[in-house]
């Protein structure tokens, strides 16, 4: 009955909502406690210093053993510590939002929150807000009301910044989601899929045709398709802009902010830009016309999920989808069915594409989620449904329903 959910400014499932915006606007960063919540004695916190090796291993390891898994326990999420590196450590962090719980007696690392400032657009307001993810605590503490102080200390940190509003996604219901997404998967390598468990043999269907049905050709097919450079981030920045300004919730990025999250370091003095990095967390590709123009981007990133008890493989190697845009379609009005034609249509070569890339560089599976403009190309491009669901949330913000692509009807 969301004991603690129900005492937060977060929509309830059975409000009506009449207008957008704050729920609670009453609060100034002064009447927000310095003091960190208390804890069991046993307990302490701690902030993690991220610029730290070591203490980014003990993140890795609590996420590595505690972390999100699926609904059969058969997969647990594998951030890597690159992966950590680059999700935490993004534009203008704030060190203290790096929320660690310790055992007080020996140090042990047992619970770990964490959010970064993001700047979201919800329909055409802009919130200052803060993105929250990885909470995790560690098995042997669940169901001790420890998630809800995790979050309340996390809040109190935000808060104390004067930012009032938060992002968070969870695959669990908790009042209200402002966007449901169902996770897709394209199989790449169907025949380890089949092994692990992920993709059973369909009545009727024999391995070998199974394997033909996922095929790809060795090379892509878009005539100037290439991997994206730094040098490209104005012209990427500015494709990416123009896309997304026609969905109602988009993150809004500044250029150095965008640089991180499609290069990462890749390509400055320290990290040569190299695709085939065993550690590389994220890859961004452009397709540039004749003329210089950059006319299209797409881009992935790696999250491996460890497969728990099984005896032959122990890691299953995702491409998530991220970020693409396209200027297909892009000058004519959002309702002229021509230009979801033009998208269509160049959404399907660019992802077949990526998907190729994604083979190549040894991915299993390529996963996807219902938003942006993916109803386009996913059931042609032979992704199936997956029984994961992304529900996206709002702190503190209340605001109409958002189309995240999922529908009871299961059509998309
Ligand atoms: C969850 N994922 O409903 P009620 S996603 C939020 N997000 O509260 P306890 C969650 N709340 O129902 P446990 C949640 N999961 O009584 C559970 N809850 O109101 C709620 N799993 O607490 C739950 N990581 O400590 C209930 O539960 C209360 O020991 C129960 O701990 C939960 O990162 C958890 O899935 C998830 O490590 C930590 O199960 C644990 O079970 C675990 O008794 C595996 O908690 C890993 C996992 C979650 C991944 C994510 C986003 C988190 C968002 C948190 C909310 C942020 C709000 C915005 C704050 C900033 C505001 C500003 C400004
Ligand atoms: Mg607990």
């Amino acid at each position: 009955d969301y004991k603690f959910w129900k005492t937060q400014p977060v929509a309830t499932f059975d409000e009506k909502i009449d207008d957008e915006g704050p729920i609670d606007s009453s609060k100034a960063p002064d009447d927000i406690p310095d003091t960190p919540y208390p804890l069991l004695k046993e307990f302490e916190w701690d902030t993690m210093d991220l610029s730290n090796p070591d203490v980014i291993k003990e993140i890795f390891d609590l996420l590595y053993a505690n972390y999100v898994e699926d609904s059969d326990s058969t997969f647990r999420f594998n951030y890597s510590r690159r992966f950590l590196d680059w999700a935490l450590r993004a534009p203008d962090f704030r060190p203290d939002w790096y929320i660690g719980v310790r055992v007080t007696g020996t140090k042990k690392l047992v619970a770990f929150i964490s959010a970064i400032p993001v700047r979201l657009r919800v329909r055409n307001t802009t919130i200052q807000s803060a993105e929250v993810n990885f909470l995790c605590i560690h098995k042997k503490l669940r169901s001790k009301r420890l998630a809800p102080l995790l979050i309340k200390e996390v809040t109190r940190r935000v808060n104390k910044q004067g930012i009032w509003q938060a992002l968070y996604t969870a695959g669990v219901v908790l009042p209200k989601p402002v966007a449901t997404c169902r996770y897709y998967h394209r199989s790449l390598n169907w025949t380890k899929l089949n092994e692990v468990g992920f993709s059973p043999l369909p009545p009727g269907m024999t391995k070998t045709k199974m394997v033909a049905k996922y095929k790809l050709p060795s090379s892509t097919n878009l005539p100037g398709l290439r991997l994206m450079q730094r040098e490209d981030i104005d012209q990427a920045y500015d494709l990416l802009v123009a896309y997304l300004n026609k969905f109602e919730l988009a993150q809004v990025f500044g250029r150095e902010e965008l640089l991180h999250w499609l290069m990462h370091d890749y390509g400055t003095e320290s990290v040569p830009n190299d695709e085939n990095d065993k550690d590389r967390v994220v890859w961004a590709y452009v397709v540039e016309n004749t003329d210089g123009v950059i006319t299209d981007l797409v881009s992935f990133y790696k999250l491996p999920s460890t497969v728990i008890g099984n005896p032959v493989h122990d890691n299953l190697v995702a491409a998530y989808e991220f970020y693409y845009a396209s200027t297909a379609g892009l000058d004519l009005p959002r309702t002229d069915p021509d230009g979801s034609v033009m998208l269509k249509n160049r959404l399907l070569v660019l992802f077949n594409d990526a998907l190729i890339l994604a083979k190549n560089l040894g991915f299993d599976v390529f996963n996807a989620l219902t938003l942006l403009d993916n109803s386009l190309f996913l059931d042609e491009l032979k992704f199936g449904a997956g029984d994961g669901y992304l529900n996206y949330y709002l702190f503190n913000y209340k605001a109409f329903p958002i189309d995240g692509g999922y529908h009871e009807d299961g059509k998309l």
